[in-house]
C-alpha cells in the first residue's frame, strides 16, 4: 500500500508507536520554534530540565507578539528570551524581524522535516512540504531537550485541487472555501494534504496562506507536496541545497477526498465572529468599512503586497477607512521597499505598522466602536481585535485593498490577480542583510558563560498536584460550543504582559465571557468547567490550561475538545472528560455540585483508551455518564498531576 506525504514524514521520524490511524505515535522533532507570548513559559520549563544545549537540528526563539513595551515587562521578557537563546544554543529573532511563521518559512523550513512550534499557526511551513505542528510550550520544551513529540496518528484528508484560480480569486479564498465546507471543527484529529493538478499553479507563499489557516479547521497540520515551485522558493532565499522532492504515492490511501475546482472559487469573506462563517464577498457588497489591515502571518508575501499595490496605484484610501500594513517579515518589507511596492501603500494612505502580530491579537490598532474591520488575517473571534463591539471580516489582500479604496466591501478589480513573483529578483540582495536581526546560536564554549536574565515580572511555573481519588467540586462556568482559548485566556495589550506571571494572568481567565469567574473560582478553591463542542479551539497558549489549573480547576467536562488544548490540559493534570452522550450536557448547570469517585482505579484501567464511568450531579440528584479518552501514557501523566511531576517521577 502506498503512503501519503504525512505518513512518509511520520514513518521517517517515528521513534515509537504506530502509523495506524487513531493510535499513539512518537516523533523525533527536527526543528522547534517559539514566540515570546508562549516562549517564556517554555524556556522556564526548559531551564528545569537540566539540559545544557538544545538537542534539535534547529531551534528558534522569536519576538513578535508582545512588542508594545508599555513598561519594563515586555522588554524584560525579550531580554530573558535572548539570554536563554544564547545560553541554550538557539537562533534568536529580534523584535521587528518579523512574525515567527513567515520568518521560519523564509529561513529554516525544510521539505520532509518535522517542526514543532508553541503557536497554533506553525503548520504554515507545511506550504513547503514540512510536517509542522502547533503544541503547548511544555511539549516544545520537551522536544528541545531531545524528547519525542507524541500525538494521535491523524486521519489524512486529501484536498484534490484541479484547474487554476480565476484572476479575481486568491489562495485566501481557497482556504475560506474549505472552512465554509469543513467548519472550525472539521479538521480535529486530521491532516489536510493538498494534491491534484491545481497544486502546480500555486506558489509556496500561496500554499503557506492555506496551511497557515488550516489551524482554523482545527487540523493537526496541513501539507503540500515539495515540487519545482518549492525548489524555486528555496533557491530565491539562497537555500536551494535544502530542497528535496516529496509527494504522495499514487496508491496512497486517504480517509476522505475533498474536491475543489480552483476555477470555481470566488472572493469570500469569513464574517464575524468565526473563521467558518464564510459568505461570498458579492453578498456583502456596499457594507461600509471602518478599518482595513493587510499583512500578518497569513497574508503578507511579496506577491500579496504586489497585488494590493496594483489596486492602490493612483488611488487614495477612503477617508472613512483607517488602513494599516503589518508585514510578516522584515525581508518582505525590505523587498517591498526596494521594488516600489511600499511606496504605493504609503502614498495611498496606509499606516505602516511594525512587522509583528500587532492588531491580530489586539496589540494596538484596535478598531473604532462597532467597526467593520477587514483583515487579511486568520482569526476573527469576538473581542480579539481589542474592540469588543467590532466585527472582523477575514478576506484576501485583493478584497482588502479594493475595499480600503472604496470605503465599502468591494471585490478586487479583475486585473489584480495574485502575482507569482517567484524569480522576480525581489529578494536577490535582501536575504543577506535581512538576517542581521536573526542571531545565530553561540558556540558552546561561549554559551555556557551566558547568565540567564529573569526580570521581576517573570515568576516560576506553578507546579500541579497529583490527582485526588475523589472530587466533589462545583461547576464554575458552563460555556457553549466552539469556546476559543481567547475566550478562556484573553490576549490583548492588558493581559499579554503577564504571560510569564501566572498568578497575575489568572485574573483574566474567562474575563470577557464572564467577569465573575475569577472571584467564583477563588471562593470555590477548586472546581470544574463545563464546555460544549470543540472546547479550546484556536491558539496553542498553554496559559488557557495553566491559569485555570492555578485557580483550582481539576476537570473540564465538554462535548468535545480541540487537539492542542486537550494536550495542554493533560500536561497540567486537568482531567479532560467528555459527555458519553451530548444529552447529558443539558443536565448540568453552573454552580451544580458534581462528584467523581474512584478516579485512581479508573485511571489505572489499562483496558483501552476510552473509559466510560459515572459521575453524580449531587445538586440535581442525577447520574452523568462521562468518558475519558486518553492513552496509557496520558493516564499516568494525569495520575501524577501533569507532565512535569510525571517526568520527575520517572527520572
Ligand atoms: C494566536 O494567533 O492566537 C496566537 C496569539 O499566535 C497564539 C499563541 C499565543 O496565544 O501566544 C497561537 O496561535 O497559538
Ligand atoms: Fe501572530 Fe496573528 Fe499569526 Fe498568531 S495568527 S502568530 S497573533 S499574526
Amino acid at each position: 500500500m502506498g503512503l501519503t506525504i504525512t505518513e512518509k514524514i511520520i514513518k521517517a521520524h517515528k521513534v515509537a508507536g504506530t502509523l495506524d490511524r487513531g493510535g499513539e505515535v512518537a516523533l523525533k522533532i527536527d526543528q522547534t520554534l517559539t514566540q515570546d507570548a508562549t516562549g517564556t513559559m517554555c524556556y522556564l520549563q526548559f531551564e528545569t530540565m537540566d539540559v545544557a544545549r538544545v538537542r534539535t537540528e534547529v531551534s528558534v526563539s522569536y519576538i513578535d507578539h508582545n512588542t508594545i513595551q508599555e513598561d519594563y515587562k515586555n522588554a524584560d521578557d525579550h531580554r530573558y528570551l535572548q539570554s536563554a537563546a544564547a545560553r541554550y544554543g538557539l537562533y534568536f529573532s529580534q523584535a521587528g524581524n518579523g512574525i515567527c511563521h513567515q520568518v521560519h518559512l523564509e529561513n529554516f523550513g525544510v521539505p520532509g522535516e518535522t517542526l514543532l512550534g508553541s503557536d497554533s499557526h506553525t503548520p504554515t511551513c507545511g506550504g513547503l512540504g514540512m510536517l509542522a505542528m502547533g503544541a503547548g510550550g511544555l511539549d516544545v520544551a520537551v522536544a528541545m531537550a531531545g524528547g519525542a513529540f507524541t500525538l494521535t496518528m491523524p486521519r489524512i484528508y486529501c484536498v484534490r485541487l484541479t484547474g487554476a484560480l480565476r484572476p479575481a480569486a486568491s489562495a485566501k479564498d481557497i482556504i475560506l472555501e474549505l472552512l465554509r465546507r469543513e467548519t472550525v471543527k472539521g479538521g480535529v484529529g486530521a491532516v489536510y494534504e493538498y494534491q491534484g493538478t491545481g497544486v502546480a499553479s500555486l506558489s509556496v507563499m500561496q500554499r503557506a496562506t492555506i496551511t497557515n489557516m488550516g489551524a482554523e479547521l482545527g487540523a493537526t497540520s496541513s501539507v503540500f507536496p515539495s515540487d519545482e515551485n518549492t525548489r524555486a522558493f528555496l533557491t530565491e532565499r539562497g537555500r536551494a541545497d535544502t530542497w528535496r522532492g516529496l509527494k504522495a504515492d499514487d496508491d496512497a490511501v486517504y480517509d476522505k477526498i475533498i474536491d475543489i475546482d480552483l476555477g470555481s472559487i470566488e472572493p469570500l469573506a469569513a464574517c464575524p465572529h468565526s473563521p467558518d462563517n464564510v459568505k461570498p464577498v458579492a453578498s456583502l457588497l456596499g457594507t461600509p468599512v471602518d478599518q482595513v489591515v493587510i499583512g500578518s502571518c497569513t497574508n503578507s508575501s511579496i506577491e500579496d503586497l504586489a497585488a494590493a499595490a496594483e489596486i492602490l496605484k493612483g488611488k487614495t484610501v477612503h477617508p472613512r477607512v483607517s488602513a494599516g500594513l503589518a508585514c510578516g517579515s522584515r525581508a518582505i518589507l525590505l523587498a517591498a521597499n526596494k521594488s516600489g511596492i511600499l511606496q504605493e501603500f504609503l502614498r495611498a494612505g496606509f499606516r505602516v505598522l511594525e512587522n509583528v502580530c500587532g492588531p491580530c491579537i489586539g496589540m494596538g490598532f484596535a478598531p473604532v466602536s462597532n467597526a467593520v474591520s477587514l483583515r487579511t488575517f486568520n482569526r476573527n473571534f469576538k473581542g480579539r481585535s481589542g474592540t469588543a463591539s467590532a466585527g472582523v471580516y477575514l478576506v484576501s489582500v485583493e478584497t482588502a485593498a479594493a475595499s480600503a479604496v472604496s470605503g465599502t466591501i468591494t471585490p478586487a478589480p479583475v486585473v489584480a490577480a495574485s502575482a507569482n513573483t517567484t524569480g522576480s529578483g525581489y529578494f536577490a540582495d535582501i536575504t543577506q542583510f535581512a538576517n542581521n536581526m536573526l542571531l545565530p546560536p553561540l558556540p558552546q564554549a561561549e554559551a555556557v558563560k551566558v547568565r540567564i536574565e529573569h526580570g521581576p515580572n517573570i515568576k516560576p511555573v506553578p507546579a500541579g498536584a497529583p490527582l485526588p481519588d475523589a472530587l466533589k467540586i462545583p461547576v464554575l462556568i458552563k460555556t457553549g460550543d466552539n469556546i476559543t482559548t481567547d475566550d478562556i485566556m484573553p490576549a490583548g495589550a492588558k493581559a499579554l504582559p503577564f504571560r510569564s506571571n501566572i498568578p497575575e494572568i489568572s485574573k483574566f481567565v474567562f474575563n470577557a465571557v464572564d467577569s465573575g469567574f475569577y472571584d467564583r473560582a477563588q471562593k470555590a478553591v477548586s472546581g470544574l468547567i463545563v464546555g460544549g463542542t470543540n472546547y479550546g479551539q484556536g491558539s496553542s497558549r498553554e496559559h488557557a490550561a495553566l491559569a485555570p489549573m492555578f485557580l483550582g480547576v481539576k476537570v473540564v467536562l465538554a462535548v468535545s475538545f480541540a487537539r492542542i488544548h486537550k494536550a495542554n490540559l493533560i500536561n497540567y493534570g486537568i482531567l479532560p472528560l467528555v459527555f458519553a452522550d451530548s444529552a447529558f450536557y443539558n443536565k448540568v448547570e453552573q454552580n451544580d455540585l458534581l462528584e467523581f469517585s474512584n478516579l485512581h482505579q479508573i485511571l489505572s484501567d489499562t483496558g483501552g483508551d476510552s473509559i466510560k464511568f459515572t459521575a453524580q450531579n449531587i445538586t440535581k440528584k442525577e447520574d452523568i455518564v462521562v468518558v475519558l479518552e486518553v492513552s496509557e501514557r496520558e493516564k499516568q501523566i494525569l495520575l501524577s498531576g501533569g507532565t512535569i511531576l510525571w517526568t520527575k517521577k520517572n527520572a
